[in-house]
């Protein structure tokens, strides 16, 4: 029986990724489709980011219902919602997975799919298809979650991960259209720029960040496996650049000096972006990333106030993310700077720390969010008596939740004025203590 895999992201009906323009394969469906081809299974992918509702509404209403496939994360849950509907409703039997529905895996099942898969997919998907999706086989099969007869719901044992990521095949490129990919990264950023990961999960416990997928593993990839991944896209594509989509690039130094060895070895050198933790950087690492072609890594900062990283746990210092920061620029790497407002407990003093923080780092460029919890999270656990839903679970995210006595966006909107401000080349003293003026008296405003 057929297997028909899509995501829920359309670029083209998503107005904030229109405006990002930054759009990268969806590795984890060609990861499940270059395992369960080489099983023997007939796998087809409906790449949806250059695609269509009608276009995906019209496969699912014109070919034979066969199983339909959807990856799901936080933002995309409501298209994947109505996707469920309409693949439902013309007769398909539906597959979800990815990081979001294993944490909401009942409201997935009554919008309709027949199944969730938790976690990391290839196993149990192979074991699905092999069951010819037969429900009697299903308790046998670890990491999904389905609803019996009687409305009960079933949840089987953890997912198996795959020991060996070098037995695996490469993702299923060639099964779409990356040449569009990187026309889009031309068009828009005047190079074009293609994703791999060398590795699967993060062991660090960040406790607003989601391990539904991996948990705490990390599983590499062999250096050289990696490298010749990189060959081969070189060769076939031929990328100005590529991004390294791991959690956590630098994480293990040895790795990392044998991937360059065998890079320069096999003789290439492709600029890359990729993210980093300031704590696994180091003077041999940031010359490493230089030597290899690293022209900018991404660094988890988070907040400039100690006492907000610990409460986080995010296993850093302000030293840490300023050494860091200052070794890549000395390595000629460019540095952004993720941040992030609002985690519970921050206060303006806090915020003013963040803002100096930045200030003395210069980073190269810097993005902030307002903090959301992502629910299976610690982050979630700490403030679910708090949370405040803002509308129907199926066209909300949870990057809607709202905190009952947290600081309005407002305010944070007044923190982030302030930090740009500071920051821009010529600071204009008015609009900044306008800003600061502006985070006093929206003090008392809460959200919710
Ligand atoms: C690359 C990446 C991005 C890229 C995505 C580009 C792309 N097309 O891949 C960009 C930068 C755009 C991005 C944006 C965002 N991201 Co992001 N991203 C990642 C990252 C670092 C890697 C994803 C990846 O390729 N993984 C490798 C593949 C192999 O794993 P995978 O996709 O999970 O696939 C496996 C399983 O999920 C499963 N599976 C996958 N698909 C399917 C389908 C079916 C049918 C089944 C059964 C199973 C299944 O099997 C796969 C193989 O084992 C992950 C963290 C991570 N390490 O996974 C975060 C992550 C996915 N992102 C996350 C978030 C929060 C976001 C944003 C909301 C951030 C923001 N504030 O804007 C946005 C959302 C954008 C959007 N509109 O969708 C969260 C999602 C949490 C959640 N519960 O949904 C993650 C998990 C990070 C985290 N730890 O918190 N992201
Ligand atoms: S934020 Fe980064 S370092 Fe922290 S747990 Fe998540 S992936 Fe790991």
């Amino acid at each position: 029986m057929k297997l028909l895999l899509t995501h829920a992201y359309f670029l083209y009906e998503d107005a904030k990724e229109l405006q990002i323009m930054r759009p990268y394969a969806p590795l984890g469906i060609l990861y499940l489709s270059s395992h369960l081809r080489a099983k023997g299974f007939e796998v087809e992918i409906y790449d949806s980011t250059f695609g269509s509702r009608d276009e995906l509404s019209r496969i699912l209403h014109n070919d034979a219902p066969a199983i339909l496939g959807i990856y799901a994360n936080l933002m995309t849950r409501g298209r994947a919602v109505e996707i469920i509907g309409e693949a439902k409703a013309a007769g398909w039997r539906v597959i979800v997975g990815g990081p979001e529905p294993s944490n909401y895996a009942g409201e997935y099942l009554r919008a309709g799919a027949d199944v969730v898969v938790r976690g990391e997919g290839e196993i149990a998907v192979e074991a699905l298809m092999a069951s010819g999706f037969d429900r009697s086989a299903w308790p046998g099969i670890e990491g999904i979650v389905y609803l019996e007869e009687s409305g009960e719901t079933v949840r089987t044992g953890p997912a198996r991960h795959i020991a060996n990521l070098d037995a695996q095949p490469w993702p299923d490129r060639q099964r779409i259209d990356i040449p569009r990919y990187m026309q889009t990264w031309r068009d828009y950023h005047g190079r074009s720029s293609i994703s791999l990961i060398t590795a699967r999960g993060c062991p660090y416990r960040c406790n607003w960040c989601s391990h539904s997928v991996y948990g705490h593993t990390h599983r590499r990839r062999s250096a050289s496996a990696a490298a010749a991944e990189v060959e081969w896209l070189r060769d076939r594509y031929n990328p100005d650049m590529l991004w390294i989509a791991d959690d956590v690039f630098t994480i293990h130094h040895g790795w990392l000096f044998e991937y360059a060895a065998e890079l320069k070895h096999r003789g290439i050198r492709i600029p890359f972006e990729c993210i980093t933790r300031a704590d696994r950087m180091n003077e041999r690492v940031a010359a490493t990333l230089a030597e290899l072609g690293c022209m900018r890594v991404w660094i988890g900062s988070e907040s400039g106030s100690q006492r907000i990283l610990d409460a986080m746990q995010r296993g850093v210092t302000i030293e840490q993310v300023q050494l860091a920061v200052e070794l890549s620029k000395a390595n000629g790497i460019e540095t952004g700077m993720f941040l992030m407002w609002g985690y519970d407990g921050e206060e303006i003093a806090d915020i003013e720390a963040t803002v100096e923080h930045v200030r003395s780092c210069r980073p190269d460029k810097f993005l902030t969010t307002v903090s959301y919890p992502i629910k299976g999270t610690p982050y979630f656990e700490k403030l679910a008596g708090r949370l405040v839903n803002i509308g129907p679970w199926q066209t909300t995210t949870d990057r809607a939740f709202q905190i009952r006595g947290r600081h309005s966006r407002r305010f944070y909107g007044f923190a982030d004025e302030l930090l740009r401000r500071e920051m821009a080349e010529v600071p204009d003293a008015a609009a900044i203590v306008a800003a600061r003026r502006g985070l006093a008296e929206t003090y008392a405003e809460t959200e919710a």
